[in-house]
Formats: structure tokens, sequence, C-alpha cells
């Protein structure tokens, strides 16, 4: 029986990515080298600071961790910058309307991400009161695929993990869903999300009745 539905935050109810890769890049770019559009996939559903070590290897480049924590940080306020003019209209098709119609038919909602910036992101959107939890990488201590962040949402949900389905669009997030005895709906193509239970390419194309038969 599904009792909950749990979303992953950028690639499912908002499309961020393209604000990542540009702060990335331009960090990239300050320190000499390129980074493509392309390299930006390996970043999905990557914590900040796996994602730093992910391009300073593609870049050749050494840094301290002092070093590290400043580039981080430099990326963040950039990427700050580029989310500050975020709308409700960035939300992604669908989005919306699927959480609307958990609360109708009485599906609890949470929101999953690693992303230490959910709540300015969900308030930039308008959705900042719309979830029953949010879990996200400030509360989280081990990144997707480890299971922690969805057992913690059901856990705030007061849901078992049997009756929860999570949403993502990342590698990493499907296999943390599964790690976590969670069912999971793809977002994105099913040439890559390959362990999810169904594939769809946005929340505009599955209903919660498709939802509860999974
Ligand atoms: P931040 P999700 C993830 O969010 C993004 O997909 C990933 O690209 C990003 O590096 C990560 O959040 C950390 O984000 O720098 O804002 O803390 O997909 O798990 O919602
Ligand atoms: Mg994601």
């Amino acid at each position: 029986e599904l009792k909950a539905c749990i979303f992953d935050l950028d690639g499912v109810i908002v499309d961020t990515a393209v604000h990542h890769y540009k702060a990335w890049k331009r960090l990239a770019n300050s320190l000499g080298f390129d980074f493509t559009e392309e390299q930006n996939e390996q970043l999905k559903g990557v914590s900040r600071v796996r994602s730093l070590e992910i391009i300073l290897a593609i870049g050749n480049h050494a840094a301290t961790a002092g070093e590290q924590e400043k580039m981080a940080a430099q990326k963040n306020d950039w990427y700050l910058e580029l989310i500050g003019q975020m709308t409700p209209e960035d939300i992604l098709p669908g989005a919306k309307e699927f959480v609307e119609a958990c609360k109708v038919e009485g599906i609890k909602t949470a929101i999953g991400s690693a992303s230490k910036n959910t709540l300015t992101i969900l308030s930039k959107i308008g959705l900042d009161k719309h979830f029953d939890a949010i879990v996200d990488g400030n509360k989280v201590t081990k990144a997707k695929p480890d299971p922690e962040v969805f057992l913690n949402a059901a856990k705030e949900l007061n849901v078992e993990a049997s009756a929860c389905v999570v949403f993502e669009d990342a590698i990493a997030g499907v296999e943390a869903a599964n790690n976590a005895g969670m069912r999971c709906v793809g977002i994105g193509q099913p040439a890559v999300l390959t362990q999810a239970n169904a594939v769809v390419p946005s929340l505009a194309s599955i209903t919660l009745n498709e939802v509860k038969y999974l």
C-alpha cells in the first residue's frame, strides 16, 4: 500500500542543474581549465564536497583541504546568485500538480535531497509549505547511494519504507531508494536509470494511481 511519496529536489521538482553547471564552470575557468556540460552529468545527486573533488580531478588540479573549502564556498556564492533569480515558473512540468494530488488522496509527501540549499530553493519557487517533511543535505551525514536521506524522510513521516515511493533523476539516488527498500520512479531516461521500477520524462507523465501499482 502506498502511504508516502518522497521527492528528490534538483532534477525532479526543479531544474537547478544548469545553475550548478554555470557556477562550477566559473570555478573551473577561474582555476584555468574548462568543464563541459557533459562532464556536469557526473555531478547529479552528488554532494558539494564530492562534486568539487570530481572537478579538481578533471582539471588535474591539486588543492589543500583549506583551499577546497574556499573553492566550495566560492562556488556556492555564485550558485546562490543564480538561484536568487528563480521563480515558481522554474518548477518542472507536473511537479506541483503531482504533490497536490498526493494531498488530495491523503498520501504524505517529503523532500529527500543532497542539497544544503533546499529551503532557499523551495521558498524561491513557492513550495516551502507543500511538504510534510524536508530532509536535506544539512540533515544527513551519508551521501546517496546511502539510503540515509530517504530512511530519515520515512521516519519523519512515520511511514514504513515499504510503503514509500521515491522520485529520483540521478543514478546514485535510484540506488539509494533501492538500498532503503523503497520503490523508485526514475525521472529521465530508461537507459540511464536502469534500476528504477519505472522511468518517465517528468512528473507530468505519470499519475498517482499508476504509482500505487508499481
Ligand atoms: P548544494 P538533489 C543535489 O541535489 C544536486 O543534484 C547536486 O548536483 C548538488 O551538488 C547537490 O545537491 C548538493 O547541492 O551544493 O546545493 O548543497 O538532486 O539530491 O536534490
Ligand atoms: Mg537530483
